[in-house]
């Protein structure tokens, strides 16, 4: 291996194994680095599939050259800055993600608000750590005011995700944003939300595995794994051979997606899973959310 080889893999591995925060504080020095007129513009193949051009600035090999390595490995210097790159940089995601639809929720407005009031003060009274807000029909005023009340009774009893998003989970104070293979890319909404908040990704096959793998998502959601009614045109379900596929393909926390039920969380989670995340098994007509959170974390704790 050459020494432009060996940046090449170092900055690989760092990306595959770092967390977003490294990743875009490397970003950000490289930018800087790369603005000066000295830089050189050419640009490689390799360099485009690495940093995914379409949403992140690309380097020269020349500024690649210039990173050096310290002897742990872990450590990289650029210019005299230095930056740590570990696994551990990766914040882990708790092991029950529950998905609050608001098709589960009275369409006038003063219910719906005291509604979610309740559910998100019991799921943290039950010991739920994350849940997301997914909010299909609502107009941008509507999805913003329900997160603000979402907010306000959850404190910082739990992270609040919002689906599809990222500039309103900004305005409503949430901890991240959960985008599709259909909304905007991963990389945009980093930017927007920044690097202190949650960034989660939903995959559903091989190739979008292991592109997400290389995005600056905290965590990549894998599914469906089981067939699903919560979702209009789901994917194939993938199974729990899928979860197992999933698993070898990236080191990123793995949330595992649909038709999971209190019978299945178990195997999914042994499959690979680190998280389970559930719509229809937590938020059903006639079944009480707290009361069935507890129920899963009491399996998968
Ligand atoms: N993405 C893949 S499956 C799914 C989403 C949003 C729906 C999961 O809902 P349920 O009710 O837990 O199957
Ligand atoms: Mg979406």
């Amino acid at each position: 291996m050459n020494q432009y080889e060996g940046t090449l893999f170092i900055l690989r591995r760092s990306l595959l194994f770092a967390g977003p925060n490294i990743y875009f504080r490397q970003v950000s020095l490289l930018h800087r680095e790369l603005s000066t007129p000295a830089s050189s513009k050419k640009f490689t193949d390799e360099h485009r599939r690495i940093f995914k051009t379409r949403r992140c600035p690309i380097y020269s090999a020349a500024l690649l050259r210039r990173l050096e390595v310290h002897p742990d490995g872990a450590a990289y210097k650029l210019k005299g800055m230095s930056f740590q790159a570990a696994p551990s940089a990766f914040r882990p995601v708790p092991a029950l993600y529950p998905i609050l639809d608001a098709s589960f929720l009275p369409a006038a407005v003063a219910e719906r608000h005291a509604r979610l009031r309740g559910l998100v003060s019991e799921l943290a009274d039950a010991g739920v750590r994350i849940l997301q807000y997914r909010n299909k029909q609502g107009s941008e005023a509507d999805i913003l005011a329900d997160a603000l009340v979402m907010r306000d009774a959850a404190g910082s009893r739990l992270k609040l995700i919002l689906n599809d998003w990222p500039a309103i989970a900004v305005q409503a104070g949430f901890d991240g944003v959960h985008v599709g293979q259909t909304d905007m890319g991963p990389a945009l909404a980093r930017e927007i939300v920044g690097s202190e908040r949650i960034v989660g990704v939903s995959t559903h096959n091989e190739a979008q595995l292991r592109d997400a793998d290389l995005e600056p998502v905290d965590y990549i959601a894998v599914g469906p794994v089981f067939a699903t009614q919560s979702k209009a045109n789901p994917d194939p379900a993938i199974g729990l051979e899928g979860v197992r596929l999933a698993r070898s393909l990236t080191h990123k926390p793995l949330i595992a997606i649909g038709g999971i039920t209190l019978e299945t969380a178990a195997q999914v989670r042994d499959a690979g899973a680190d998280s389970i995340a559930l719509i229809s098994a937590i938020f059903s007509p006639r079944g009480n959310p707290a009361k069935l959170a507890k129920d899963f974390l009491h399996i998968l704790l």
